[in-house]
């Protein structure tokens, strides 16, 4: 257990490394792509955030005041349209979209997920728009 203990300390122990769960979970004030977003978590040993309950969600709303913009998390429907999945292929048990949300809307094709700054809602939007990421590590 001791063990236990340390390791996760040191998982989350690097700069702005934020502890919940079983998870370690660090926002980004820069603004990338989703792809590119993604990639800078996995280079981290991590991914886009991925959110499994109402609990979850609430946790990570809490660091939404010190986004600039909507932030991107790991949900997205590139490989099936339609069919939303996470980035860290955990399962979609838990869903927060804005109202009307998903709607690809006009017709563009919106693959990637951002949550919304204001309010914390869920909505698709074109994957190579820039916003603020969150990036989670799975231990
Ligand atoms: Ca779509
Ligand atoms: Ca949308």
């Amino acid at each position: 257990f001791l063990h236990y203990t340390i390791l996760i300390w040191k998982i989350c122990s690097g700069p702005d490394w934020y502890e919940f769960g079983d998870f370690c979970y660090k926002p980004f004030g820069d603004k990338k792509t989703w792809h590119n977003a993604r990639s800078s978590c996995r280079n981290l040993g991590a991914d886009l955030v991925s959110i499994q309950s109402m609990k979850e969600q609430s946790w990570v709303e809490s660091y939404l005041y010190m986004a600039t913009s909507n932030v991107w998390t790991g949900l997205n429907d590139l490989a099936i349209p339609g069919l939303f999945m996470w980035s860290d292929e955990h399962i979609v048990t838990f869903t927060y979209w804005a109202p009307g949300e998903p709607n690809n809307h006009n017709g563009f094709s919106e693959d990637c997920v951002e949550m919304l700054h204001q309010t914390g809602r869920w909505n698709d939007k074109s994957c190579t728009q820039l916003n603020n990421y969150l990036c989670k590590f799975i231990t």
